[in-house]
């Protein structure tokens, strides 16, 4: 490089990173749900290193109920992100090699186009770095805005950052992360096994679970919150939706303060604050008397029938004067839980014929491919293409092998509509791949035949990912 040049390009570099460099750097502590990263001391601005992965997932929503969970940091609600008021933050975010979707991140704190957003598109194996300034205070929601935004959100992808007012909040004794969302499965409430998401149920908001933070009972028993008699607790609440609002409730308890959505605007004394979706609430109480809280969304049914149901057990000494009676255990507990427990996955299987080989791969097609696909392989216009049907697939079933196993990307046409995505590579044995690319082919109007393990097998050798032409991946 000439001299010239190299001067230029030191100037632009430090041009760049002068201004941030006057403030002091540090690494944002991440904690998953329901903790929350301790009070910020200083009383300065810093500039703060954010470094958050997607990551997807398989994990109960229930007892015996598994579900393909995308999430921020491996939980559900995401990770919890604490800055100040004035800071400056530098957001890496990864999308782990496994993940088979690109991500990103949406956050409701930052001021600028898409909060992040389009900054933040990540593909899987990827990490996007952006910056932005937090100028407002208030607790907000986080989520990932990527196509088909509603599905990633449905999946569990959302989770709470809380910019401190320069000031700082009131000192508590205890400060705890509950998060909502509503969840759609292909089964009813409690059906054992994978359950893939439902996008017509998302779609007409009929959701088999409201839950908080991620599970039936992810709040309940040995996961209960904690307190002590005496001590203040502040909860920050968040709803990641996709479409319910809470109406957020401790049963026995009264908020002696709720910043309202958040927000600097407190109210008192409140029995239920509501929690829009993708919206979030600070709600402060004191502890007067031992016992098993309960929080709730108070659109009762989702409590006890779809899993909005958390506790806050608190021990200390009774005070008879404020409550005389006696506090009955699991008197809350849900209806349902722990009925039956299936063992995970299934058997490895063998097809001895075409008709076996039809069964078995219904069972890898709902586990596998549904989620995009959709339960009649009719996809979702503009973003999964439909296997049903298909003049794609009917053209050349080997081929339809090769996206399978090796994955498919760049701009395609499926029955006269256009698509120009990314199918992730499946990672199937020969066995099923075979299983359910026939089943696939002899079902909604498929033209039929069938795929052997060994036709797989030699595809596998040879094949490698597909891009088609004029990709602008
Ligand atoms: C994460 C979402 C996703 C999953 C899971 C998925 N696919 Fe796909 N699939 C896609 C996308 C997106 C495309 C189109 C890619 C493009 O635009 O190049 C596609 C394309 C296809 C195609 C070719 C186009 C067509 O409609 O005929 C077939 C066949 C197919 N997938 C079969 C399957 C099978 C079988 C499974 C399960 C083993 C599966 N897919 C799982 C997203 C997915
Ligand atoms: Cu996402």
């Amino acid at each position: 490089m000439k001299l010239s040049k190299l001067v230029v390009a030191v100037g632009l570099a430090f041009a760049f990173s002068a201004h941030a460099n006057t403030l002091p750097v540090e690494e944002a502590v991440l904690t998953s749900p329901p903790l929350v990263p301790p009070p910020i001391t200083r009383d300065h601005a810093a500039k703060v290193v954010v470094k958050m992965e997607t990551v997807e997932k398989v994990m109960e929503i229930a007892d015996g109920v598994e579900y393909m969970f995308w999430t921020f940091g491996g939980s559900v609600p995401g990770q919890f992100l604490r800055v100040r008021e004035g800071d400056e933050i530098e957001f890496h975010l990864s999308n782990h090699p496994d993940s088979k979707m690109p991500h990103n991140i949406d956050l409701h704190a930052v001021t600028g186009p898409g909060g992040g957003a389009a900054a933040s598109f990540t593909a899987p194996g990827h990490t996007s770095v952006f910056n932005f300034k937090a100028l407002n205070p208030g607790l907000y929601v986080y989520h990932c805005a990527t196509a088909p935004v509603g599905m990633h959100i449905a999946n569990g992808m959302y989770g709470l950052i809380l910019v401190e007012p320069e000031e700082g909040l009131p000192p508590v004794d205890r400060e705890y992360y509950v998060m909502q969302g509503d969840f759609y499965t292909k089964g009813a409430y409690g059906e054992q096994g994978l359950q893939p998401f439902d996008m017509d149920k998302a779609i007409r908001e009929q959701a088999d679970y409201v839950v908080f933070n991620g599970a039936v009972g992810a709040l309940n028993g040995d996961k209960a919150l904690t307190a002590n008699v005496g001590e203040t607790v502040r909860l920050y609440v968040g709803n990641g939706g996709p479409n319910l609002v809470s109406s957020f409730h401790v049963i026995g308890e009264i908020f002696d303060k709720v910043h309202v959505e958040g927000g600097d605007l407190i109210n008192e004394n409140v029995q239920t604050t509501l929690v829009p979706a993708g919206g979030a609430a600070m709600a402060e109480f004191k502890l007067d008397v031992p016992g098993n809280f309960i929080m709730v969304d108070h659109s009762i049914f989702r409590a006890f029938n779809k899993g909005a149901l958390g506790m806050m057990t608190v021990e200390g000494p009774e005070d008879k004067v404020v409550y005389s009676g006696k506090v009955a255990d699991n008197v809350y507990l849900p209806e349902g839980s722990a009925v039956q427990v299936m063992p995970n996955g299934h058997p490895k299987v063998t097809a001895k014929n075409k008709e076996e080989r039809m069964m078995y791969g219904k069972r890898v097609y709902e586990a596998n491919c549904q989620a995009c696909h959709q339960g009649g392989g009719e996809g979702i216009p503009g973003a999964f293409p439909p296997v049903a049907d298909s003049d794609f697939l009917n053209e050349n079933p080997t081929r339809a092998v090769d996206v399978v196993l090796h994955g498919l990307k760049g701009p395609i046409k499926v029955n006269g509509q256009a698509f120009d995505s990314i199918m992730p590579a499946m990672r199937l044995s020969d066995e099923d791949v075979a299983n359910v690319l026939t089943y696939v082919l002899n079902s909604w109007d498929n033209k039929g035949g069938e795929i052997t393990p060994e036709v797989v097998a030699k595809r596998r050798e040879e094949g490698k990912p597909i891009v088609m032409e004029g990709s602008a991946h």
